[in-house]
């Protein structure tokens, strides 16, 4: 045997019965490296007469190849092997459910507003929105509502230090109405819009907070009146309440921008400390409550808009989306909608895939 044939015996044997993947680097240190017992061979070469290179040369470079390719083999077994023990150490069973991971969920103000644009959405209702600040033409004058009223006042609404371009007071919407002139000037009628959104005053005590949220309705068309205001409502509160006896009660009232106006009270009664909305309020144990404001679109409002009142005219309605939540899901106090808590969301049951759908059945 030559000295090259004993040479990669002995590597070859060695690099075969490295126990490990260092064992294998440290061998191709040895052998394959820039100081490597193959490499100081290759070196001897350059000092070789042509015939002894001739010789020599097929030798060493088989030694190189044969020696490379035991560690090549050698550290694809090990490798191999390595993955075998770890599959085996490692049992998964793809046939458990998956760990319960902390997922977001839905608040339940978002959840009413997505309720009542689903089932506005079935009566033909587009949802509009705008922005939360304003200026006082869009959130005040432009609704007939007087340079002296008292909403105008520094004490109830939050106004800007700056006025806009025009001049006009800016300040944050104190309803959602302003999106609705904004869809009046800019689209043609027939309209009908839901505009739910935050809406600011400046409040706050148990019942009132200095934002809430609110939603208002609006039609437009020809020969619109009072009778379809209130098929509208009373269709909007059963599906909303998922009950067929909503009885309806229309209070005379006034609001600047609406003429005649109505309060829509409902019947409910008490159970268990809770209100349940359903029944006349005039039965029996059960009493009227007040939950929406609405009236036919007051004549100077359309004007006000360029529409022709003798043309068009219109229903409007408002109503308060956390008193609507509360009502709904038996929650009693206003603050908590704005905490942030998250177990006072899961404690009323309110997850991430709560999302209503008609055909799911509104607050599945
Ligand atoms: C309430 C009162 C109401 C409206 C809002 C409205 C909007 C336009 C024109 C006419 Cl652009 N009306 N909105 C009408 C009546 C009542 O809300 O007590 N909400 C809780």
């Amino acid at each position: 045997m030559s000295e090259t044939q004993a040479l990669q015996a002995k590597l070859v044997g060695d690099i075969e019965a490295a126990a490990d993947l260092d064992a294998v680097e440290a061998l191709r240190v040895a052998a394959l490296g820039k100081a490597g017992s193959v490499t100081g061979l290759l070196k001897t070469l350059g000092g070789m007469t042509p015939e002894e290179r001739q010789v020599e040369g097929p030798k060493i470079h088989a030694l190189r190849e044969a020696v490379a390719e035991a560690i090549a083999t050698r550290r694809a077994t090990l490798e191999s092997a390595a993955l075998e023990a770890k599959l085996a150490a490692e049992r998964l069973d793809m046939t458990l459910p998956a760990a319960d991971a902390p997922k977001g969920s839905v608040h339940p103000v978002s959840q009413v507003m997505d309720e009542l644009a689903e089932i506005f959405a079935d009566m033909g209702f587009a949802v509009a929105t705008g922005p939360e600040i304003e200026d006082d033409w869009r959130n005040f004058t432009a609704l007939n509502i007087p340079e002296t009223h008292p909403a105008r006042a520094m004490h109830d609404t939050f106004y800007f230090p700056d006025t806009d371009k025009e001049g006009r007071a800016m300040l944050l919407r104190t309803h959602t109405s302003p999106v609705q002139i904004r869809t009046m000037m800019s689209q043609e009628p027939p309209i009908r819009i839901i505009a739910p959104g935050r809406v600011y005053r400046s409040d706050s005590d148990a019942t009132h907070t200095p934002m809430f949220h609110q939603v208002e309705g609006l039609v437009i068309d020809r020969g619109i009146h009072m009778g379809h205001l209130k098929w509208t409502l009373e269709t909007f509160l059963k599906a909303f309440f998922e009950r067929d006896d909503i009885v309806l009660r229309l209070r005379p009232s006034y609001f600047p921008f609406t003429e005649p106006s109505a309060e829509v009270d409902v019947g409910y009664r008490q159970e268990k400390g809770r209100r349940i909305v359903g029944g006349n309020g005039d039965d029996e144990g059960h009493a009227w409550m007040e939950l929406l404001g609405s009236g036919m679109v007051n004549r100077r409002v359309i004007a006000n808009c360029g529409l022709d009142p003798d043309v068009w005219q219109g229903f409007a309605f408002g109503v308060g989306v956390d008193r609507l939540a509360m009502l709904k899901y038996g929650m009693d106090d206003l603050r908590a909608f704005f905490d942030g808590d998250l177990r006072w969301l899961s404690h009323y049951g309110f997850g991430a895939l709560s999302v209503p759908t008609l055909s799911g059945g509104i607050s599945a």
